[in-house]
């Protein structure tokens, strides 16, 4: 049994395919772990989420902000936009499944006892059981009666600084937006949510978060995570692993096996012109 980490699928059942083929996925054995983004902007957010779903207790997978925004969509609480393609997924008759199935999902997940699941990464000022923690105040409100309500209310950026003391919305805000749309950070701990670069082309008082020293976290602890296309996984660090190689713009679908300590690459089909 190896258990087999992917990064942002975003509809591109291609790729998801593809490369679970070339890095031997066996799904009676073996376990797939999505580090979130199963949808949006690629062709085939439906089959996508149909293969998946199939695997059953197989299959565990985060949630990134544009598996957030297709639940808000589902509802009628944002607009979809043409580009996110997720016009059939919408109009499937199990839609309904689909939407309950990913609303059951975490923020944040161990993959084994020592590797941190999160889409976007780990806030500096957490510990990893800070974030399986918070992750779970964030399962239980999608999961209870009000559920809308937080989907209605996760849009903005603000707060922008961690305090224990949040509660209530600022509270759920933030935390959403650590584990699902961080990128850089300042020297104060503000998350900086606009800037989508590389880390080379940032202004120098932002850091991508996994450069800021963060004395809670383990020498023997890990994160793995997605969301960033333009860092092309490059951290230069074993303890920090990017999985969004960007194959719904062209580049690459990244699985890592986390028994093997190797990454398995497939490459989008170049569309003619
Ligand atoms: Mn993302």
């Amino acid at each position: 049994m190896a258990n087999l980490i992917i990064g942002d699928i975003q509809g591109c059942a291609d790729g998801l395919f593809a490369v679970l083929e070339k890095a031997g996925f066996n799904p009676a054995v073996d376990k797939l772990w999505c580090v979130g983004d199963l949808v949006a902007r690629g062709a085939d957010s439906l089959l996508t989420l149909q293969y998946l779903y199939d695997l059953g207790d197989r299959f565990h997978t985060v949630l990134g902000n544009h598996d957030l925004h297709f639940l808000a969509v589902a509802n009628g609480i944002k607009q979809a936009k043409a580009s996110d393609k997720l016009g059939p997924l919408l109009r499937d008759k199990q839609l309904k499944r689909y939407v309950e199935w990913l609303r059951h999902m975490p923020l944040a997940t161990m993959c084994t006892p020592s590797i941190l699941l999160t889409h976007a990464g780990l806030y500096p000022k957490w510990s990893v059981e800070k974030a399986i923690s918070l992750s779970g105040e964030i399962e239980q409100k999608l999961q209870g009666s009000s559920w809308k309500d937080l989907l209605r209310m996760m849009y903005g950026s603000e707060p922008t600084r961690w305090k224990d003391s949040l509660t209530d919305i600022k509270r759920a805000r933030f935390i959403i937006n650590a584990m699902t749309r961080m990128r850089f950070v300042d020297m104060e701990g503000n998350l900086n949510l606009s800037l989508k670069s590389s880390p080379a082309a940032a202004p120098a008082h932002l850091q991508p978060w996994f450069r800021i020293d963060n004395p809670q976290l383990q020498p023997d602890q890990r994160v793995i995570f997605g969301h960033w296309a333009a860092l092309q996984g490059q951290t230069d660090s074993q303890q920090f692993i990017g999985l969004d190689t960007g194959y719904v713009w062209g580049n690459q679908m990244t699985v890592y096996i986390v028994e093997e300590n190797r990454l398995v690459q497939a490459n989008a089909v170049k569309k003619k012109a």
